[in-house]
């Protein structure tokens, strides 16, 4: 008897095509770097597919209602809503949350802001380090909303090896406040540069995710900028001695 494909096995063919369509999470190596100076990575709403390991989530996990939670608490997937406002040139008053593409500004980013939806907007680099050691994750937060609002915005950056179980809060990747502060105020940068633990290096699958929360009230519109993780080669082990001791340093 002739076999036939159900309709439900094609829809989920088709839904399967559409979900890979609209990211490209393949691990990149190192070094990797975006600093969104390309208009055209980004050219459709929640569509990353032009934007090589970076992809963008809504965070609307809506377990909680809360605002000002602190994002370090957040070890979970939170959310699987891809999204990005795209195409908002230098419109950054624009309000709704989530991450969005800002091509217009004279140094074009893209930033996130909270909402009620929007609880822990973020993005995940995905990353292979294989060969390498000594991790260096940076960015820098870029107050890029003038409107006349002072809140704080937490932002917090966590890694995770392979594709399930919890996030990892890397040290010093918390920021209490990326926002001014101060109504009004969009021109305060904070760099943030973070070693990786040794976990991180040598890795086929190594995620890396920048998270924000809803802030109390309206939300601060923040850019993720000039992001790049680097490392450095593992040295290659010139005779069998040598890769004893390379094996004994780099054991964890
Ligand atoms: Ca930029
Ligand atoms: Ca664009
Ligand atoms: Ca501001
Ligand atoms: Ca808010």
């Amino acid at each position: 008897m002739k076999k036939s494909v159900t309709p439900m096995l094609v829809l989920a063919a088709l839904v399967v095509v559409a979900v890979m369509a609209i990211s490209d999470s393949t691990n990149q190596t190192l070094p990797f770097s975006q600093n969104w100076s390309n208009p055209a990575l980004i050219t459709a709403n929640n569509d990353w597919s032009g934007v090589p390991g970076i992809v963008g989530y809504l965070g609307d996990d809506n377990t909680t209602t809360a605002t000002g939670v602190d994002p370090q608490t957040i070890t979970g997937d939170y959310g699987v809503t891809v999204g990005v406002f795209a195409n908002q040139g230098s419109n950054t008053a624009f309000g709704s949350g989530g991450p969005a593409e800002f091509d217009g500004l004279p140094d074009p980013t893209v930033g996130m802001q909270g909402s009620g939806t929007a609880d822990a907007p973020h993005l995940i680099i995905y990353i292979n380090s294989l060969g390498k050691q000594n991790l260096t994750l940076a960015y820098n937060l870029r107050d890029i909303d003038c409107g006349t609002f002072a809140i704080t915005q937490q932002f917090n950056a966590q890694y995770r090896v392979g594709g399930v179980g919890a996030w990892t809060n890397i040290a010093g990747g918390y920021t209490a406040n990326a926002s001014s502060g101060v109504a009004g105020e969009c021109t305060k940068v904070t760099p943030v540069s973070l070693p990786l633990p040794g976990a991180c290096d040598n890795q086929a699958d190594l995620r890396l995710r920048i998270m924000t929360t809803n802030a109390p009230s309206t939300d601060d519109e923040i850019g993720v900028d000039d992001i790049s993780v680097t490392g450095q080669d593992i040295p290659t082990p010139t005779n069998k001695a040598s890769w004893g001791k390379v094996k004994t340093i780099f054991r964890y």
